[in-house]
């Protein structure tokens, strides 16, 4: 089986970030051929520091992997992924035509728990000119949506084994926004009498003056789940370190990317709805409290308290992650939706 997976980077490494788990996933797991196109291979510099960013083309890990800008072939694939509505170049698609029989066209959208999400997953998209269908595929946390992006390896204690968890002292892995409010967190954990050390592989312009940290080397994506299995507290932001937080079963905050119109808000709290949604009334209240503190700071009277409660509730919390762990495990991952909804829509 071909695929062709084409991704665009809007910013950051996320987005090549999704596109380049999935690629080794299907290849390795699936024995899929992978070709990547992608648009700028900066991201690759963390991501996967073997890949040349100075070439157009390269094989890396069985993957193909080409320019955009230098990407001027037809389709011959069997399944054609399209990640986050990058739309593949206009030449391309109208050789999509000339496959017979059509190749499985996918738009992977960006991850929500939104409820939405069920009633746009796996929806036809038909081409307005060509007689071509895209499907919109959406991950999610439920079982009507596209799922996570889940590996073979990922197992329930790849990570949760890595360390012996502490009641008096945290040691948190940073890699948030810039913005984040890091300081308040430190000081939070000190009201509670907890220490709390903090290891920075992100760009902050919070000062960390009086925090107890050390900034860290990115590591490859390959090794990045566990490193998060060495924390207590992670820390993450977009997508995929969102994601992998959830799977290392441990303790975490999601510093969710923010928009001007507050989107971001309602996405945190759906979410929060899902996460939340077997724990007690009070410790969601808390949980809660320190999610939106940790987004918006300046929305809240005291974020420092909404902190100390939260690291009052550490062990609790702990728990927690590791219950909800299991119950995305119990899941199927993406690929495998993918797989099974190739197979309904040639069977149509
Ligand atoms: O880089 P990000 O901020 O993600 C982007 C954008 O924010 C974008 O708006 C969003 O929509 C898109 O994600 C999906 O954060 P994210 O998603 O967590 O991606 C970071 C990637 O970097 C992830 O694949 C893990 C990887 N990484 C490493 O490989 N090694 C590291 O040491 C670190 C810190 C990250």
């Amino acid at each position: 089986m071909k695929l062709d997976l084409f991704c665009r980077v809007v910013d950051n490494w996320g987005d090549l970030g999704v596109c380049w788990r999935l690629a080794r996933q299907l290849t390795e797991e699936f024995d899929f051929e992978v070709r990547l196109i992608v648009d700028d291979l900066s991201p690759f510099e963390v991501i996967a520091p073997d890949v040349d960013r100075t070439v157009e083309r390269q094989t890396f890990e069985n993957i193909d992997i080409v320019r955009w800008d230098a990407f001027a072939d037809s389709c011959e694939a069997d399944w054609v992924i399209e990640a986050f509505a990058c739309d593949p170049p206009e030449t391309y698609v109208q050789s999509m035509t000339q496959c017979s029989p059509q190749p499985f066209w996918i738009n992977i959208e960006y991850l929500s728990a939104e409820n939405w999400v069920d009633g746009v997953h796996e929806k036809p998209s038909p081409h307005p000119r060509l007689p071509l269908t895209k499907y919109f595929f959406v991950p999610g946390f439920t079982p009507a949506s596209g799922g996570l992006i889940r590996e073979e390896w990922v197992t329930t204690d790849t990570a949760r084994a890595a360390k012996k968890a502490s009641a008096h002292s945290v040691n948190c892995f940073v890699f948030t926004y810039a913005h984040a409010p890091v300081d308040a967190l430190a000081r939070g954990f000190a009201q509670a009498s907890m220490t709390a050390s903090f290891a920075v592989a992100a760009e902050l312009t919070t000062s960390l003056a009086n925090v107890d940290h050390v900034r860290i080397a990115t590591v490859p994506q390959s090794e990045f789940d566990t490193l998060l299995g060495t924390f207590d507290l992670l820390l993450v932001r977009g997508e995929d370190s969102f994601v992998r937080a959830q799977f290392a079963g441990k303790p975490m905050l999601w510093h969710i990317y923010p928009t001007e119109d507050r989107a971001h808000i309602k996405k945190l709290d759906a979410w929060l709805n899902r996460y939340c949604a077997d724990m007690d009334d009070q410790l969601t209240e808390v949980y809660r409290r320190a999610s939106h503190a940790f987004v918006d700071p300046q929305a809240m009277e005291n974020s420092e308290e909404a902190f100390r409660r939260l690291a009052s509730r550490i062990e609790a919390l702990r728990a927690h992650a590791i219950a909800w762990q299991r119950k995305l495990f119990a899941m199927p991952d993406l690929a495998g939706r993918l797989v099974e909804f190739s197979h309904r829509i040639e069977g149509d």
